[in-house]
């Protein structure tokens, strides 16, 4: 089969190198730009990994030259340097194939040089991803993903997953979507806290990055409906525990090196521009944080829930990550535990990033007679957790864990002021397509 009517590429356009020159090469992506200056025309051509420049005359320009941009193409030829400024080699065709043609007009323009509204982005999602600025957000995702099973692979932590269809509420009873499952009552899970509770009882260290559901009518930049969360849990550790291998994690995604080395080649190097917080992360109480709202002039009670407004306050005094710990125990849910030396607190913590909230977790309760306790405390009817509470009776250990919410991470990483950037479809009250 001659190159023409391969459809596949012999090197991505980063892999086109000096030591190439010469040489034939087939590359394939879209046509970005055409810049026809007579008997010759330059065609700029853009794949997931970068751009490169083709040289069309003659046959090959008849082929390519009025095509409209964003057309997929492949093109075959020898590669040569170039005396453009942008690009030190370029290849000069020798046969064009434009395998399918964009439809004009384009809903967005993925060059950027127009720039669209996040709505008007997301409405054309696809299509958006050509834009190497956001097409950089996934493949960061994506290797930040592998970095965080490999931190926690190497803790012994082994990857679960659990039932996002399910009988009863994981997290209390607000926020549920519920629906009908063949004649009975199921719900979306907000969190897999019940199972990964459960799972430590043999497995001893578990965790599962999942998407989970709350139906939450919150309008803002960093709540959806559907989000990702990076859930653990380990037997026999404390709630500092916990936090320092939040702060592994969480540090190992700042990483660079280590997440660049793990993609294939340099896509990422010229696009990131990762922040550089400061380590190791301070953990202040919930007391200590009231009190330097109070010194800014914030009136709030203590015990009560810090407002967005508080938060945004907070954010200013701390700037970069700082965990939160020690809160008022009626603020925290059913399964988490109260400190041993002051029964209003728990032992719990969140991460936060400035005023963003990215980490929960804490300590939990491992008697099932103090646990059912705490359900009827928080007016939560201990039938609905009988299989969940028969399992607190096998031996559970006592243990801690946490969920930070990917999608969130991924804001902090990338400089995102909104969540939307960094799914690729999101689901928010409004939005369920496409
Ligand atoms: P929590 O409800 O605080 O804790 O959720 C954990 C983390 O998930 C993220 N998050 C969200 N992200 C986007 N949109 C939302 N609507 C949304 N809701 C939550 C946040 C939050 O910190 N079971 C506990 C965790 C544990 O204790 O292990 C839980 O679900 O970043």
């Amino acid at each position: 089969m001659s190159v023409f009517d391969d459809i596949h590429r012999t090197h991505y356009t980063d892999q086109v190198q000096e030591t190439l020159i010469g040489q034939v090469v087939s590359i394939a992506g879209w046509i970005e730009d055409i810049r026809d200056i007579g008997k010759v025309a330059f065609l700029t051509i853009r794949d997931i990994r970068g751009a490169a420049q083709v040289v069309l005359s003659a046959n090959t320009l008849s082929v390519a030259k009025d095509k409209p941009r964003q057309s997929a193409i492949i093109v075959s030829g020898v590669v040569q340097h170039s005396k453009s400024k942008d690009f030190p080699l370029e290849i000069k065709a020798e046969k064009v194939n434009i395998v399918t043609e964009a439809i004009h007009p384009l809903p967005i323009d993925p060059t950027g040089r127009v720039e669209s509204a996040i709505d008007k982005r997301l409405d054309s999602r696809a299509l958006d991803l050509r834009n190497p600025k956001t097409s950089s957000i996934f493949l960061l995702r994506s290797a930040v993903l592998d970095n965080i099973r490999t931190t926690l692979r190497s803790k012994a932590f082994v990857e679960v997953n659990t039932p996002k269809i399910i009988g009863s509420a994981s997290e209390g009873g607000a926020n549920l979507f519920g629906f009908e499952y063949f004649k009975k009552q199921a719900y979306l899970a907000q969190s897999p806290q019940l199972y990964k509770e459960q799972l430590i009882l043999a497995l001893d260290r578990v965790f599962e990055i999942g998407v989970y559901f709350r139906a939450e009518n919150s309008h803002t930049v960093r709540h959806l409906t559907e989000f990702l969360s990076v859930d653990i849990e380990a037997a026999f550790i404390n709630y500092e525990d916990a936090m320092d291998l939040a702060e592994e994690v969480i540090r190992n995604t700042f990483n660079v090196n280590k997440i660049i080395d793990r993609t294939d080649g340099d896509v990422l190097h010229d696009r990131l521009q990762l922040p550089t917080p400061r380590f190791p992360i301070d953990r202040l109480t919930y007391e200590q944080c009231i009190e330097g709202l109070w010194k800014e002039g914030e009136k709030l009670e203590f015990g009560e829930d810090l407002s967005d407004a508080s938060l945004r306050k907070l954010g200013e005094i701390h700037k970069g990550f700082y965990f939160i710990k020690d809160w008022p125990l009626k603020l925290k849910p059913f399964y988490i535990h109260e400190k041993l030396d002051n029964l209003e607190l728990s032992q719990s913590f969140d991460l936060q990033y400035g005023y963003l909230e990215l980490i929960s977790g804490g300590q939990r309760h491992h008697d099932p007679v103090k646990l059912r306790k705490r359900l009827i405390d928080q007016g939560l009817n201990p039938m609905n957790f009988d299989r969940h509470l028969r399992v607190f009776g096998w031996g559970m250990p006592p243990h801690s864990g946490w969920g930070l919410g990917f999608d969130r991470l991924m804001m902090v990483l990338t400089h995102s002021d909104n969540i939307r950037e960094t799914v690729l479809y999101p689901r928010d009250t409004e939005r369920l397509i496409p």
